[in-house]
């Protein structure tokens, strides 16, 4: 562990992803992922559905150490699988060596995750293709003037959203994935990186489908000052709405950072314009009651078994 530590302090930010100029400052996406590589190592193919990282080619270039393709928004796991199958038939004529075998990394926004790629991404799940799948959740269509997406929680408020913030409650992607048992599922966050390495390590162990869910704090998005990226993704994490948590082939689930003394969840929301008129003109103790009740039924549930 303190080895990962050491390493990770040692190698600059633009070790594995140089630049980013294309994206906004203090994208906790590009922290997440950029975290993802290093831990993964350079040796790797990134398959890239549309969305606010792709920004970061400018073709005919890619900032990436490892390889990286981009597809359309629903066609990143078909990307995949194409990918997979070309290296297994390298591997089967004798044209590569397995041990210079390369894993398939699916990267993707939430938008294209819960939406319009869940269908392509549950099947190849449900296929037990072998590969990672790196979700950076920003809970909107941030690319494209941040829309409202299955993964905008209660209450947030998008550029489509109802006064009040978005009705309904944002989907479970992590319970999804496990349901159908693939290899590793986690949640993780730029805020808590050697949590997020650790994992890497774990599921770098296993074959199959490897979900990777990364809180992706956006500050033009979410509405804050860029520097404030990594401590409104810590406080997601220390006031329990964002679970740090993994399941290996669809067991249980196993909390890796369990926040014993919870902030409270309205010291989270308060810090970001989406959520500002919980607190102006007046203050929603109904809403920011139901919003902290949500959240302290998951850790009662979580701490009792
Ligand atoms: C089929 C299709 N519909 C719409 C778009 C336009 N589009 C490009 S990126 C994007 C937003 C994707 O959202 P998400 O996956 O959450 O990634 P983010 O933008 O937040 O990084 C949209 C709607 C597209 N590229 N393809
Ligand atoms: S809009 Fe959000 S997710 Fe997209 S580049 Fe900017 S900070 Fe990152
Ligand atoms: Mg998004």
């Amino acid at each position: 562990m303190r080895e990962i530590y050491r390493s990770i302090k040692a190698m600059p930010a633009e070790e594995f992803i140089a630049g980013g100029t294309g994206l906004c400052g203090g994208c906790a996406g590009l922290l997440g992922l950029r975290l993802f590589h290093k831990a993964l190592g350079p040796h790797a193919v990134f398959v890239n559905a549309a969305g606010c990282l792709t920004l970061l080619a400018t073709f005919p270039f890619s900032p990436f150490r490892a390889s990286w393709l981009y597809t359309a928004m629903g066609s990143a796991p078909a990307g995949a699988q194409g990918i997979r199958d070309a290296l297994d038939v390298l591997i089967a004529k004798g044209r590569l060596r397995a041990e210079d075998d390369l894993p398939v990394v699916v990267v993707t926004g939430d938008g294209a995750a819960h939406g319009i790629g869940l269908g392509p991404t549950l099947a190849a799940v449900q296929r037990g293709l072998d590969f990672w799948y790196f979700c950076y959740d920003n809970e909107g269509y941030s690319n494209t003037g941040f829309q409202a997406s299955p993964a905008s929680p209660c209450a947030s408020r998008t550029t489509t959203s109802p006064p009040g913030g978005e009705r309904g409650h944002k989907q479970d992607l992590f319970a999804l994935w496990r349901v159908q048992g693939p290899a590793f599922v986690a949640t993780v966050s730029p805020s808590h990186p050697l949590d997020l390495m650790d994992k890497v390590a774990r599921a770098a162990r296993l074959r199959g489908p490897r979900l990777f869910l990364s809180l992706a704090s956006c500050p033009p998005g979410w509405g804050f000052e860029p520097e404030r990226a990594v401590e409104v993704a810590r406080k997601a994490v220390e006031c329990g709405l964002w679970p740090l948590k993994e399941s290996v082939q669809g067991g249980p689930v196993v909390h890796t950072v369990v926040p014993h003394a919870r902030r409270p969840v309205a010291e989270y929301l308060e810090g970001q314009a989406r959520y500002r008129h919980l607190f102006e003109p007046e203050r929603r103790e109904d809403v920011l009651r139901a919003l902290q009740d949500d959240v302290d039924r998951y850790w009662e549930a979580a701490l009792a078994r």
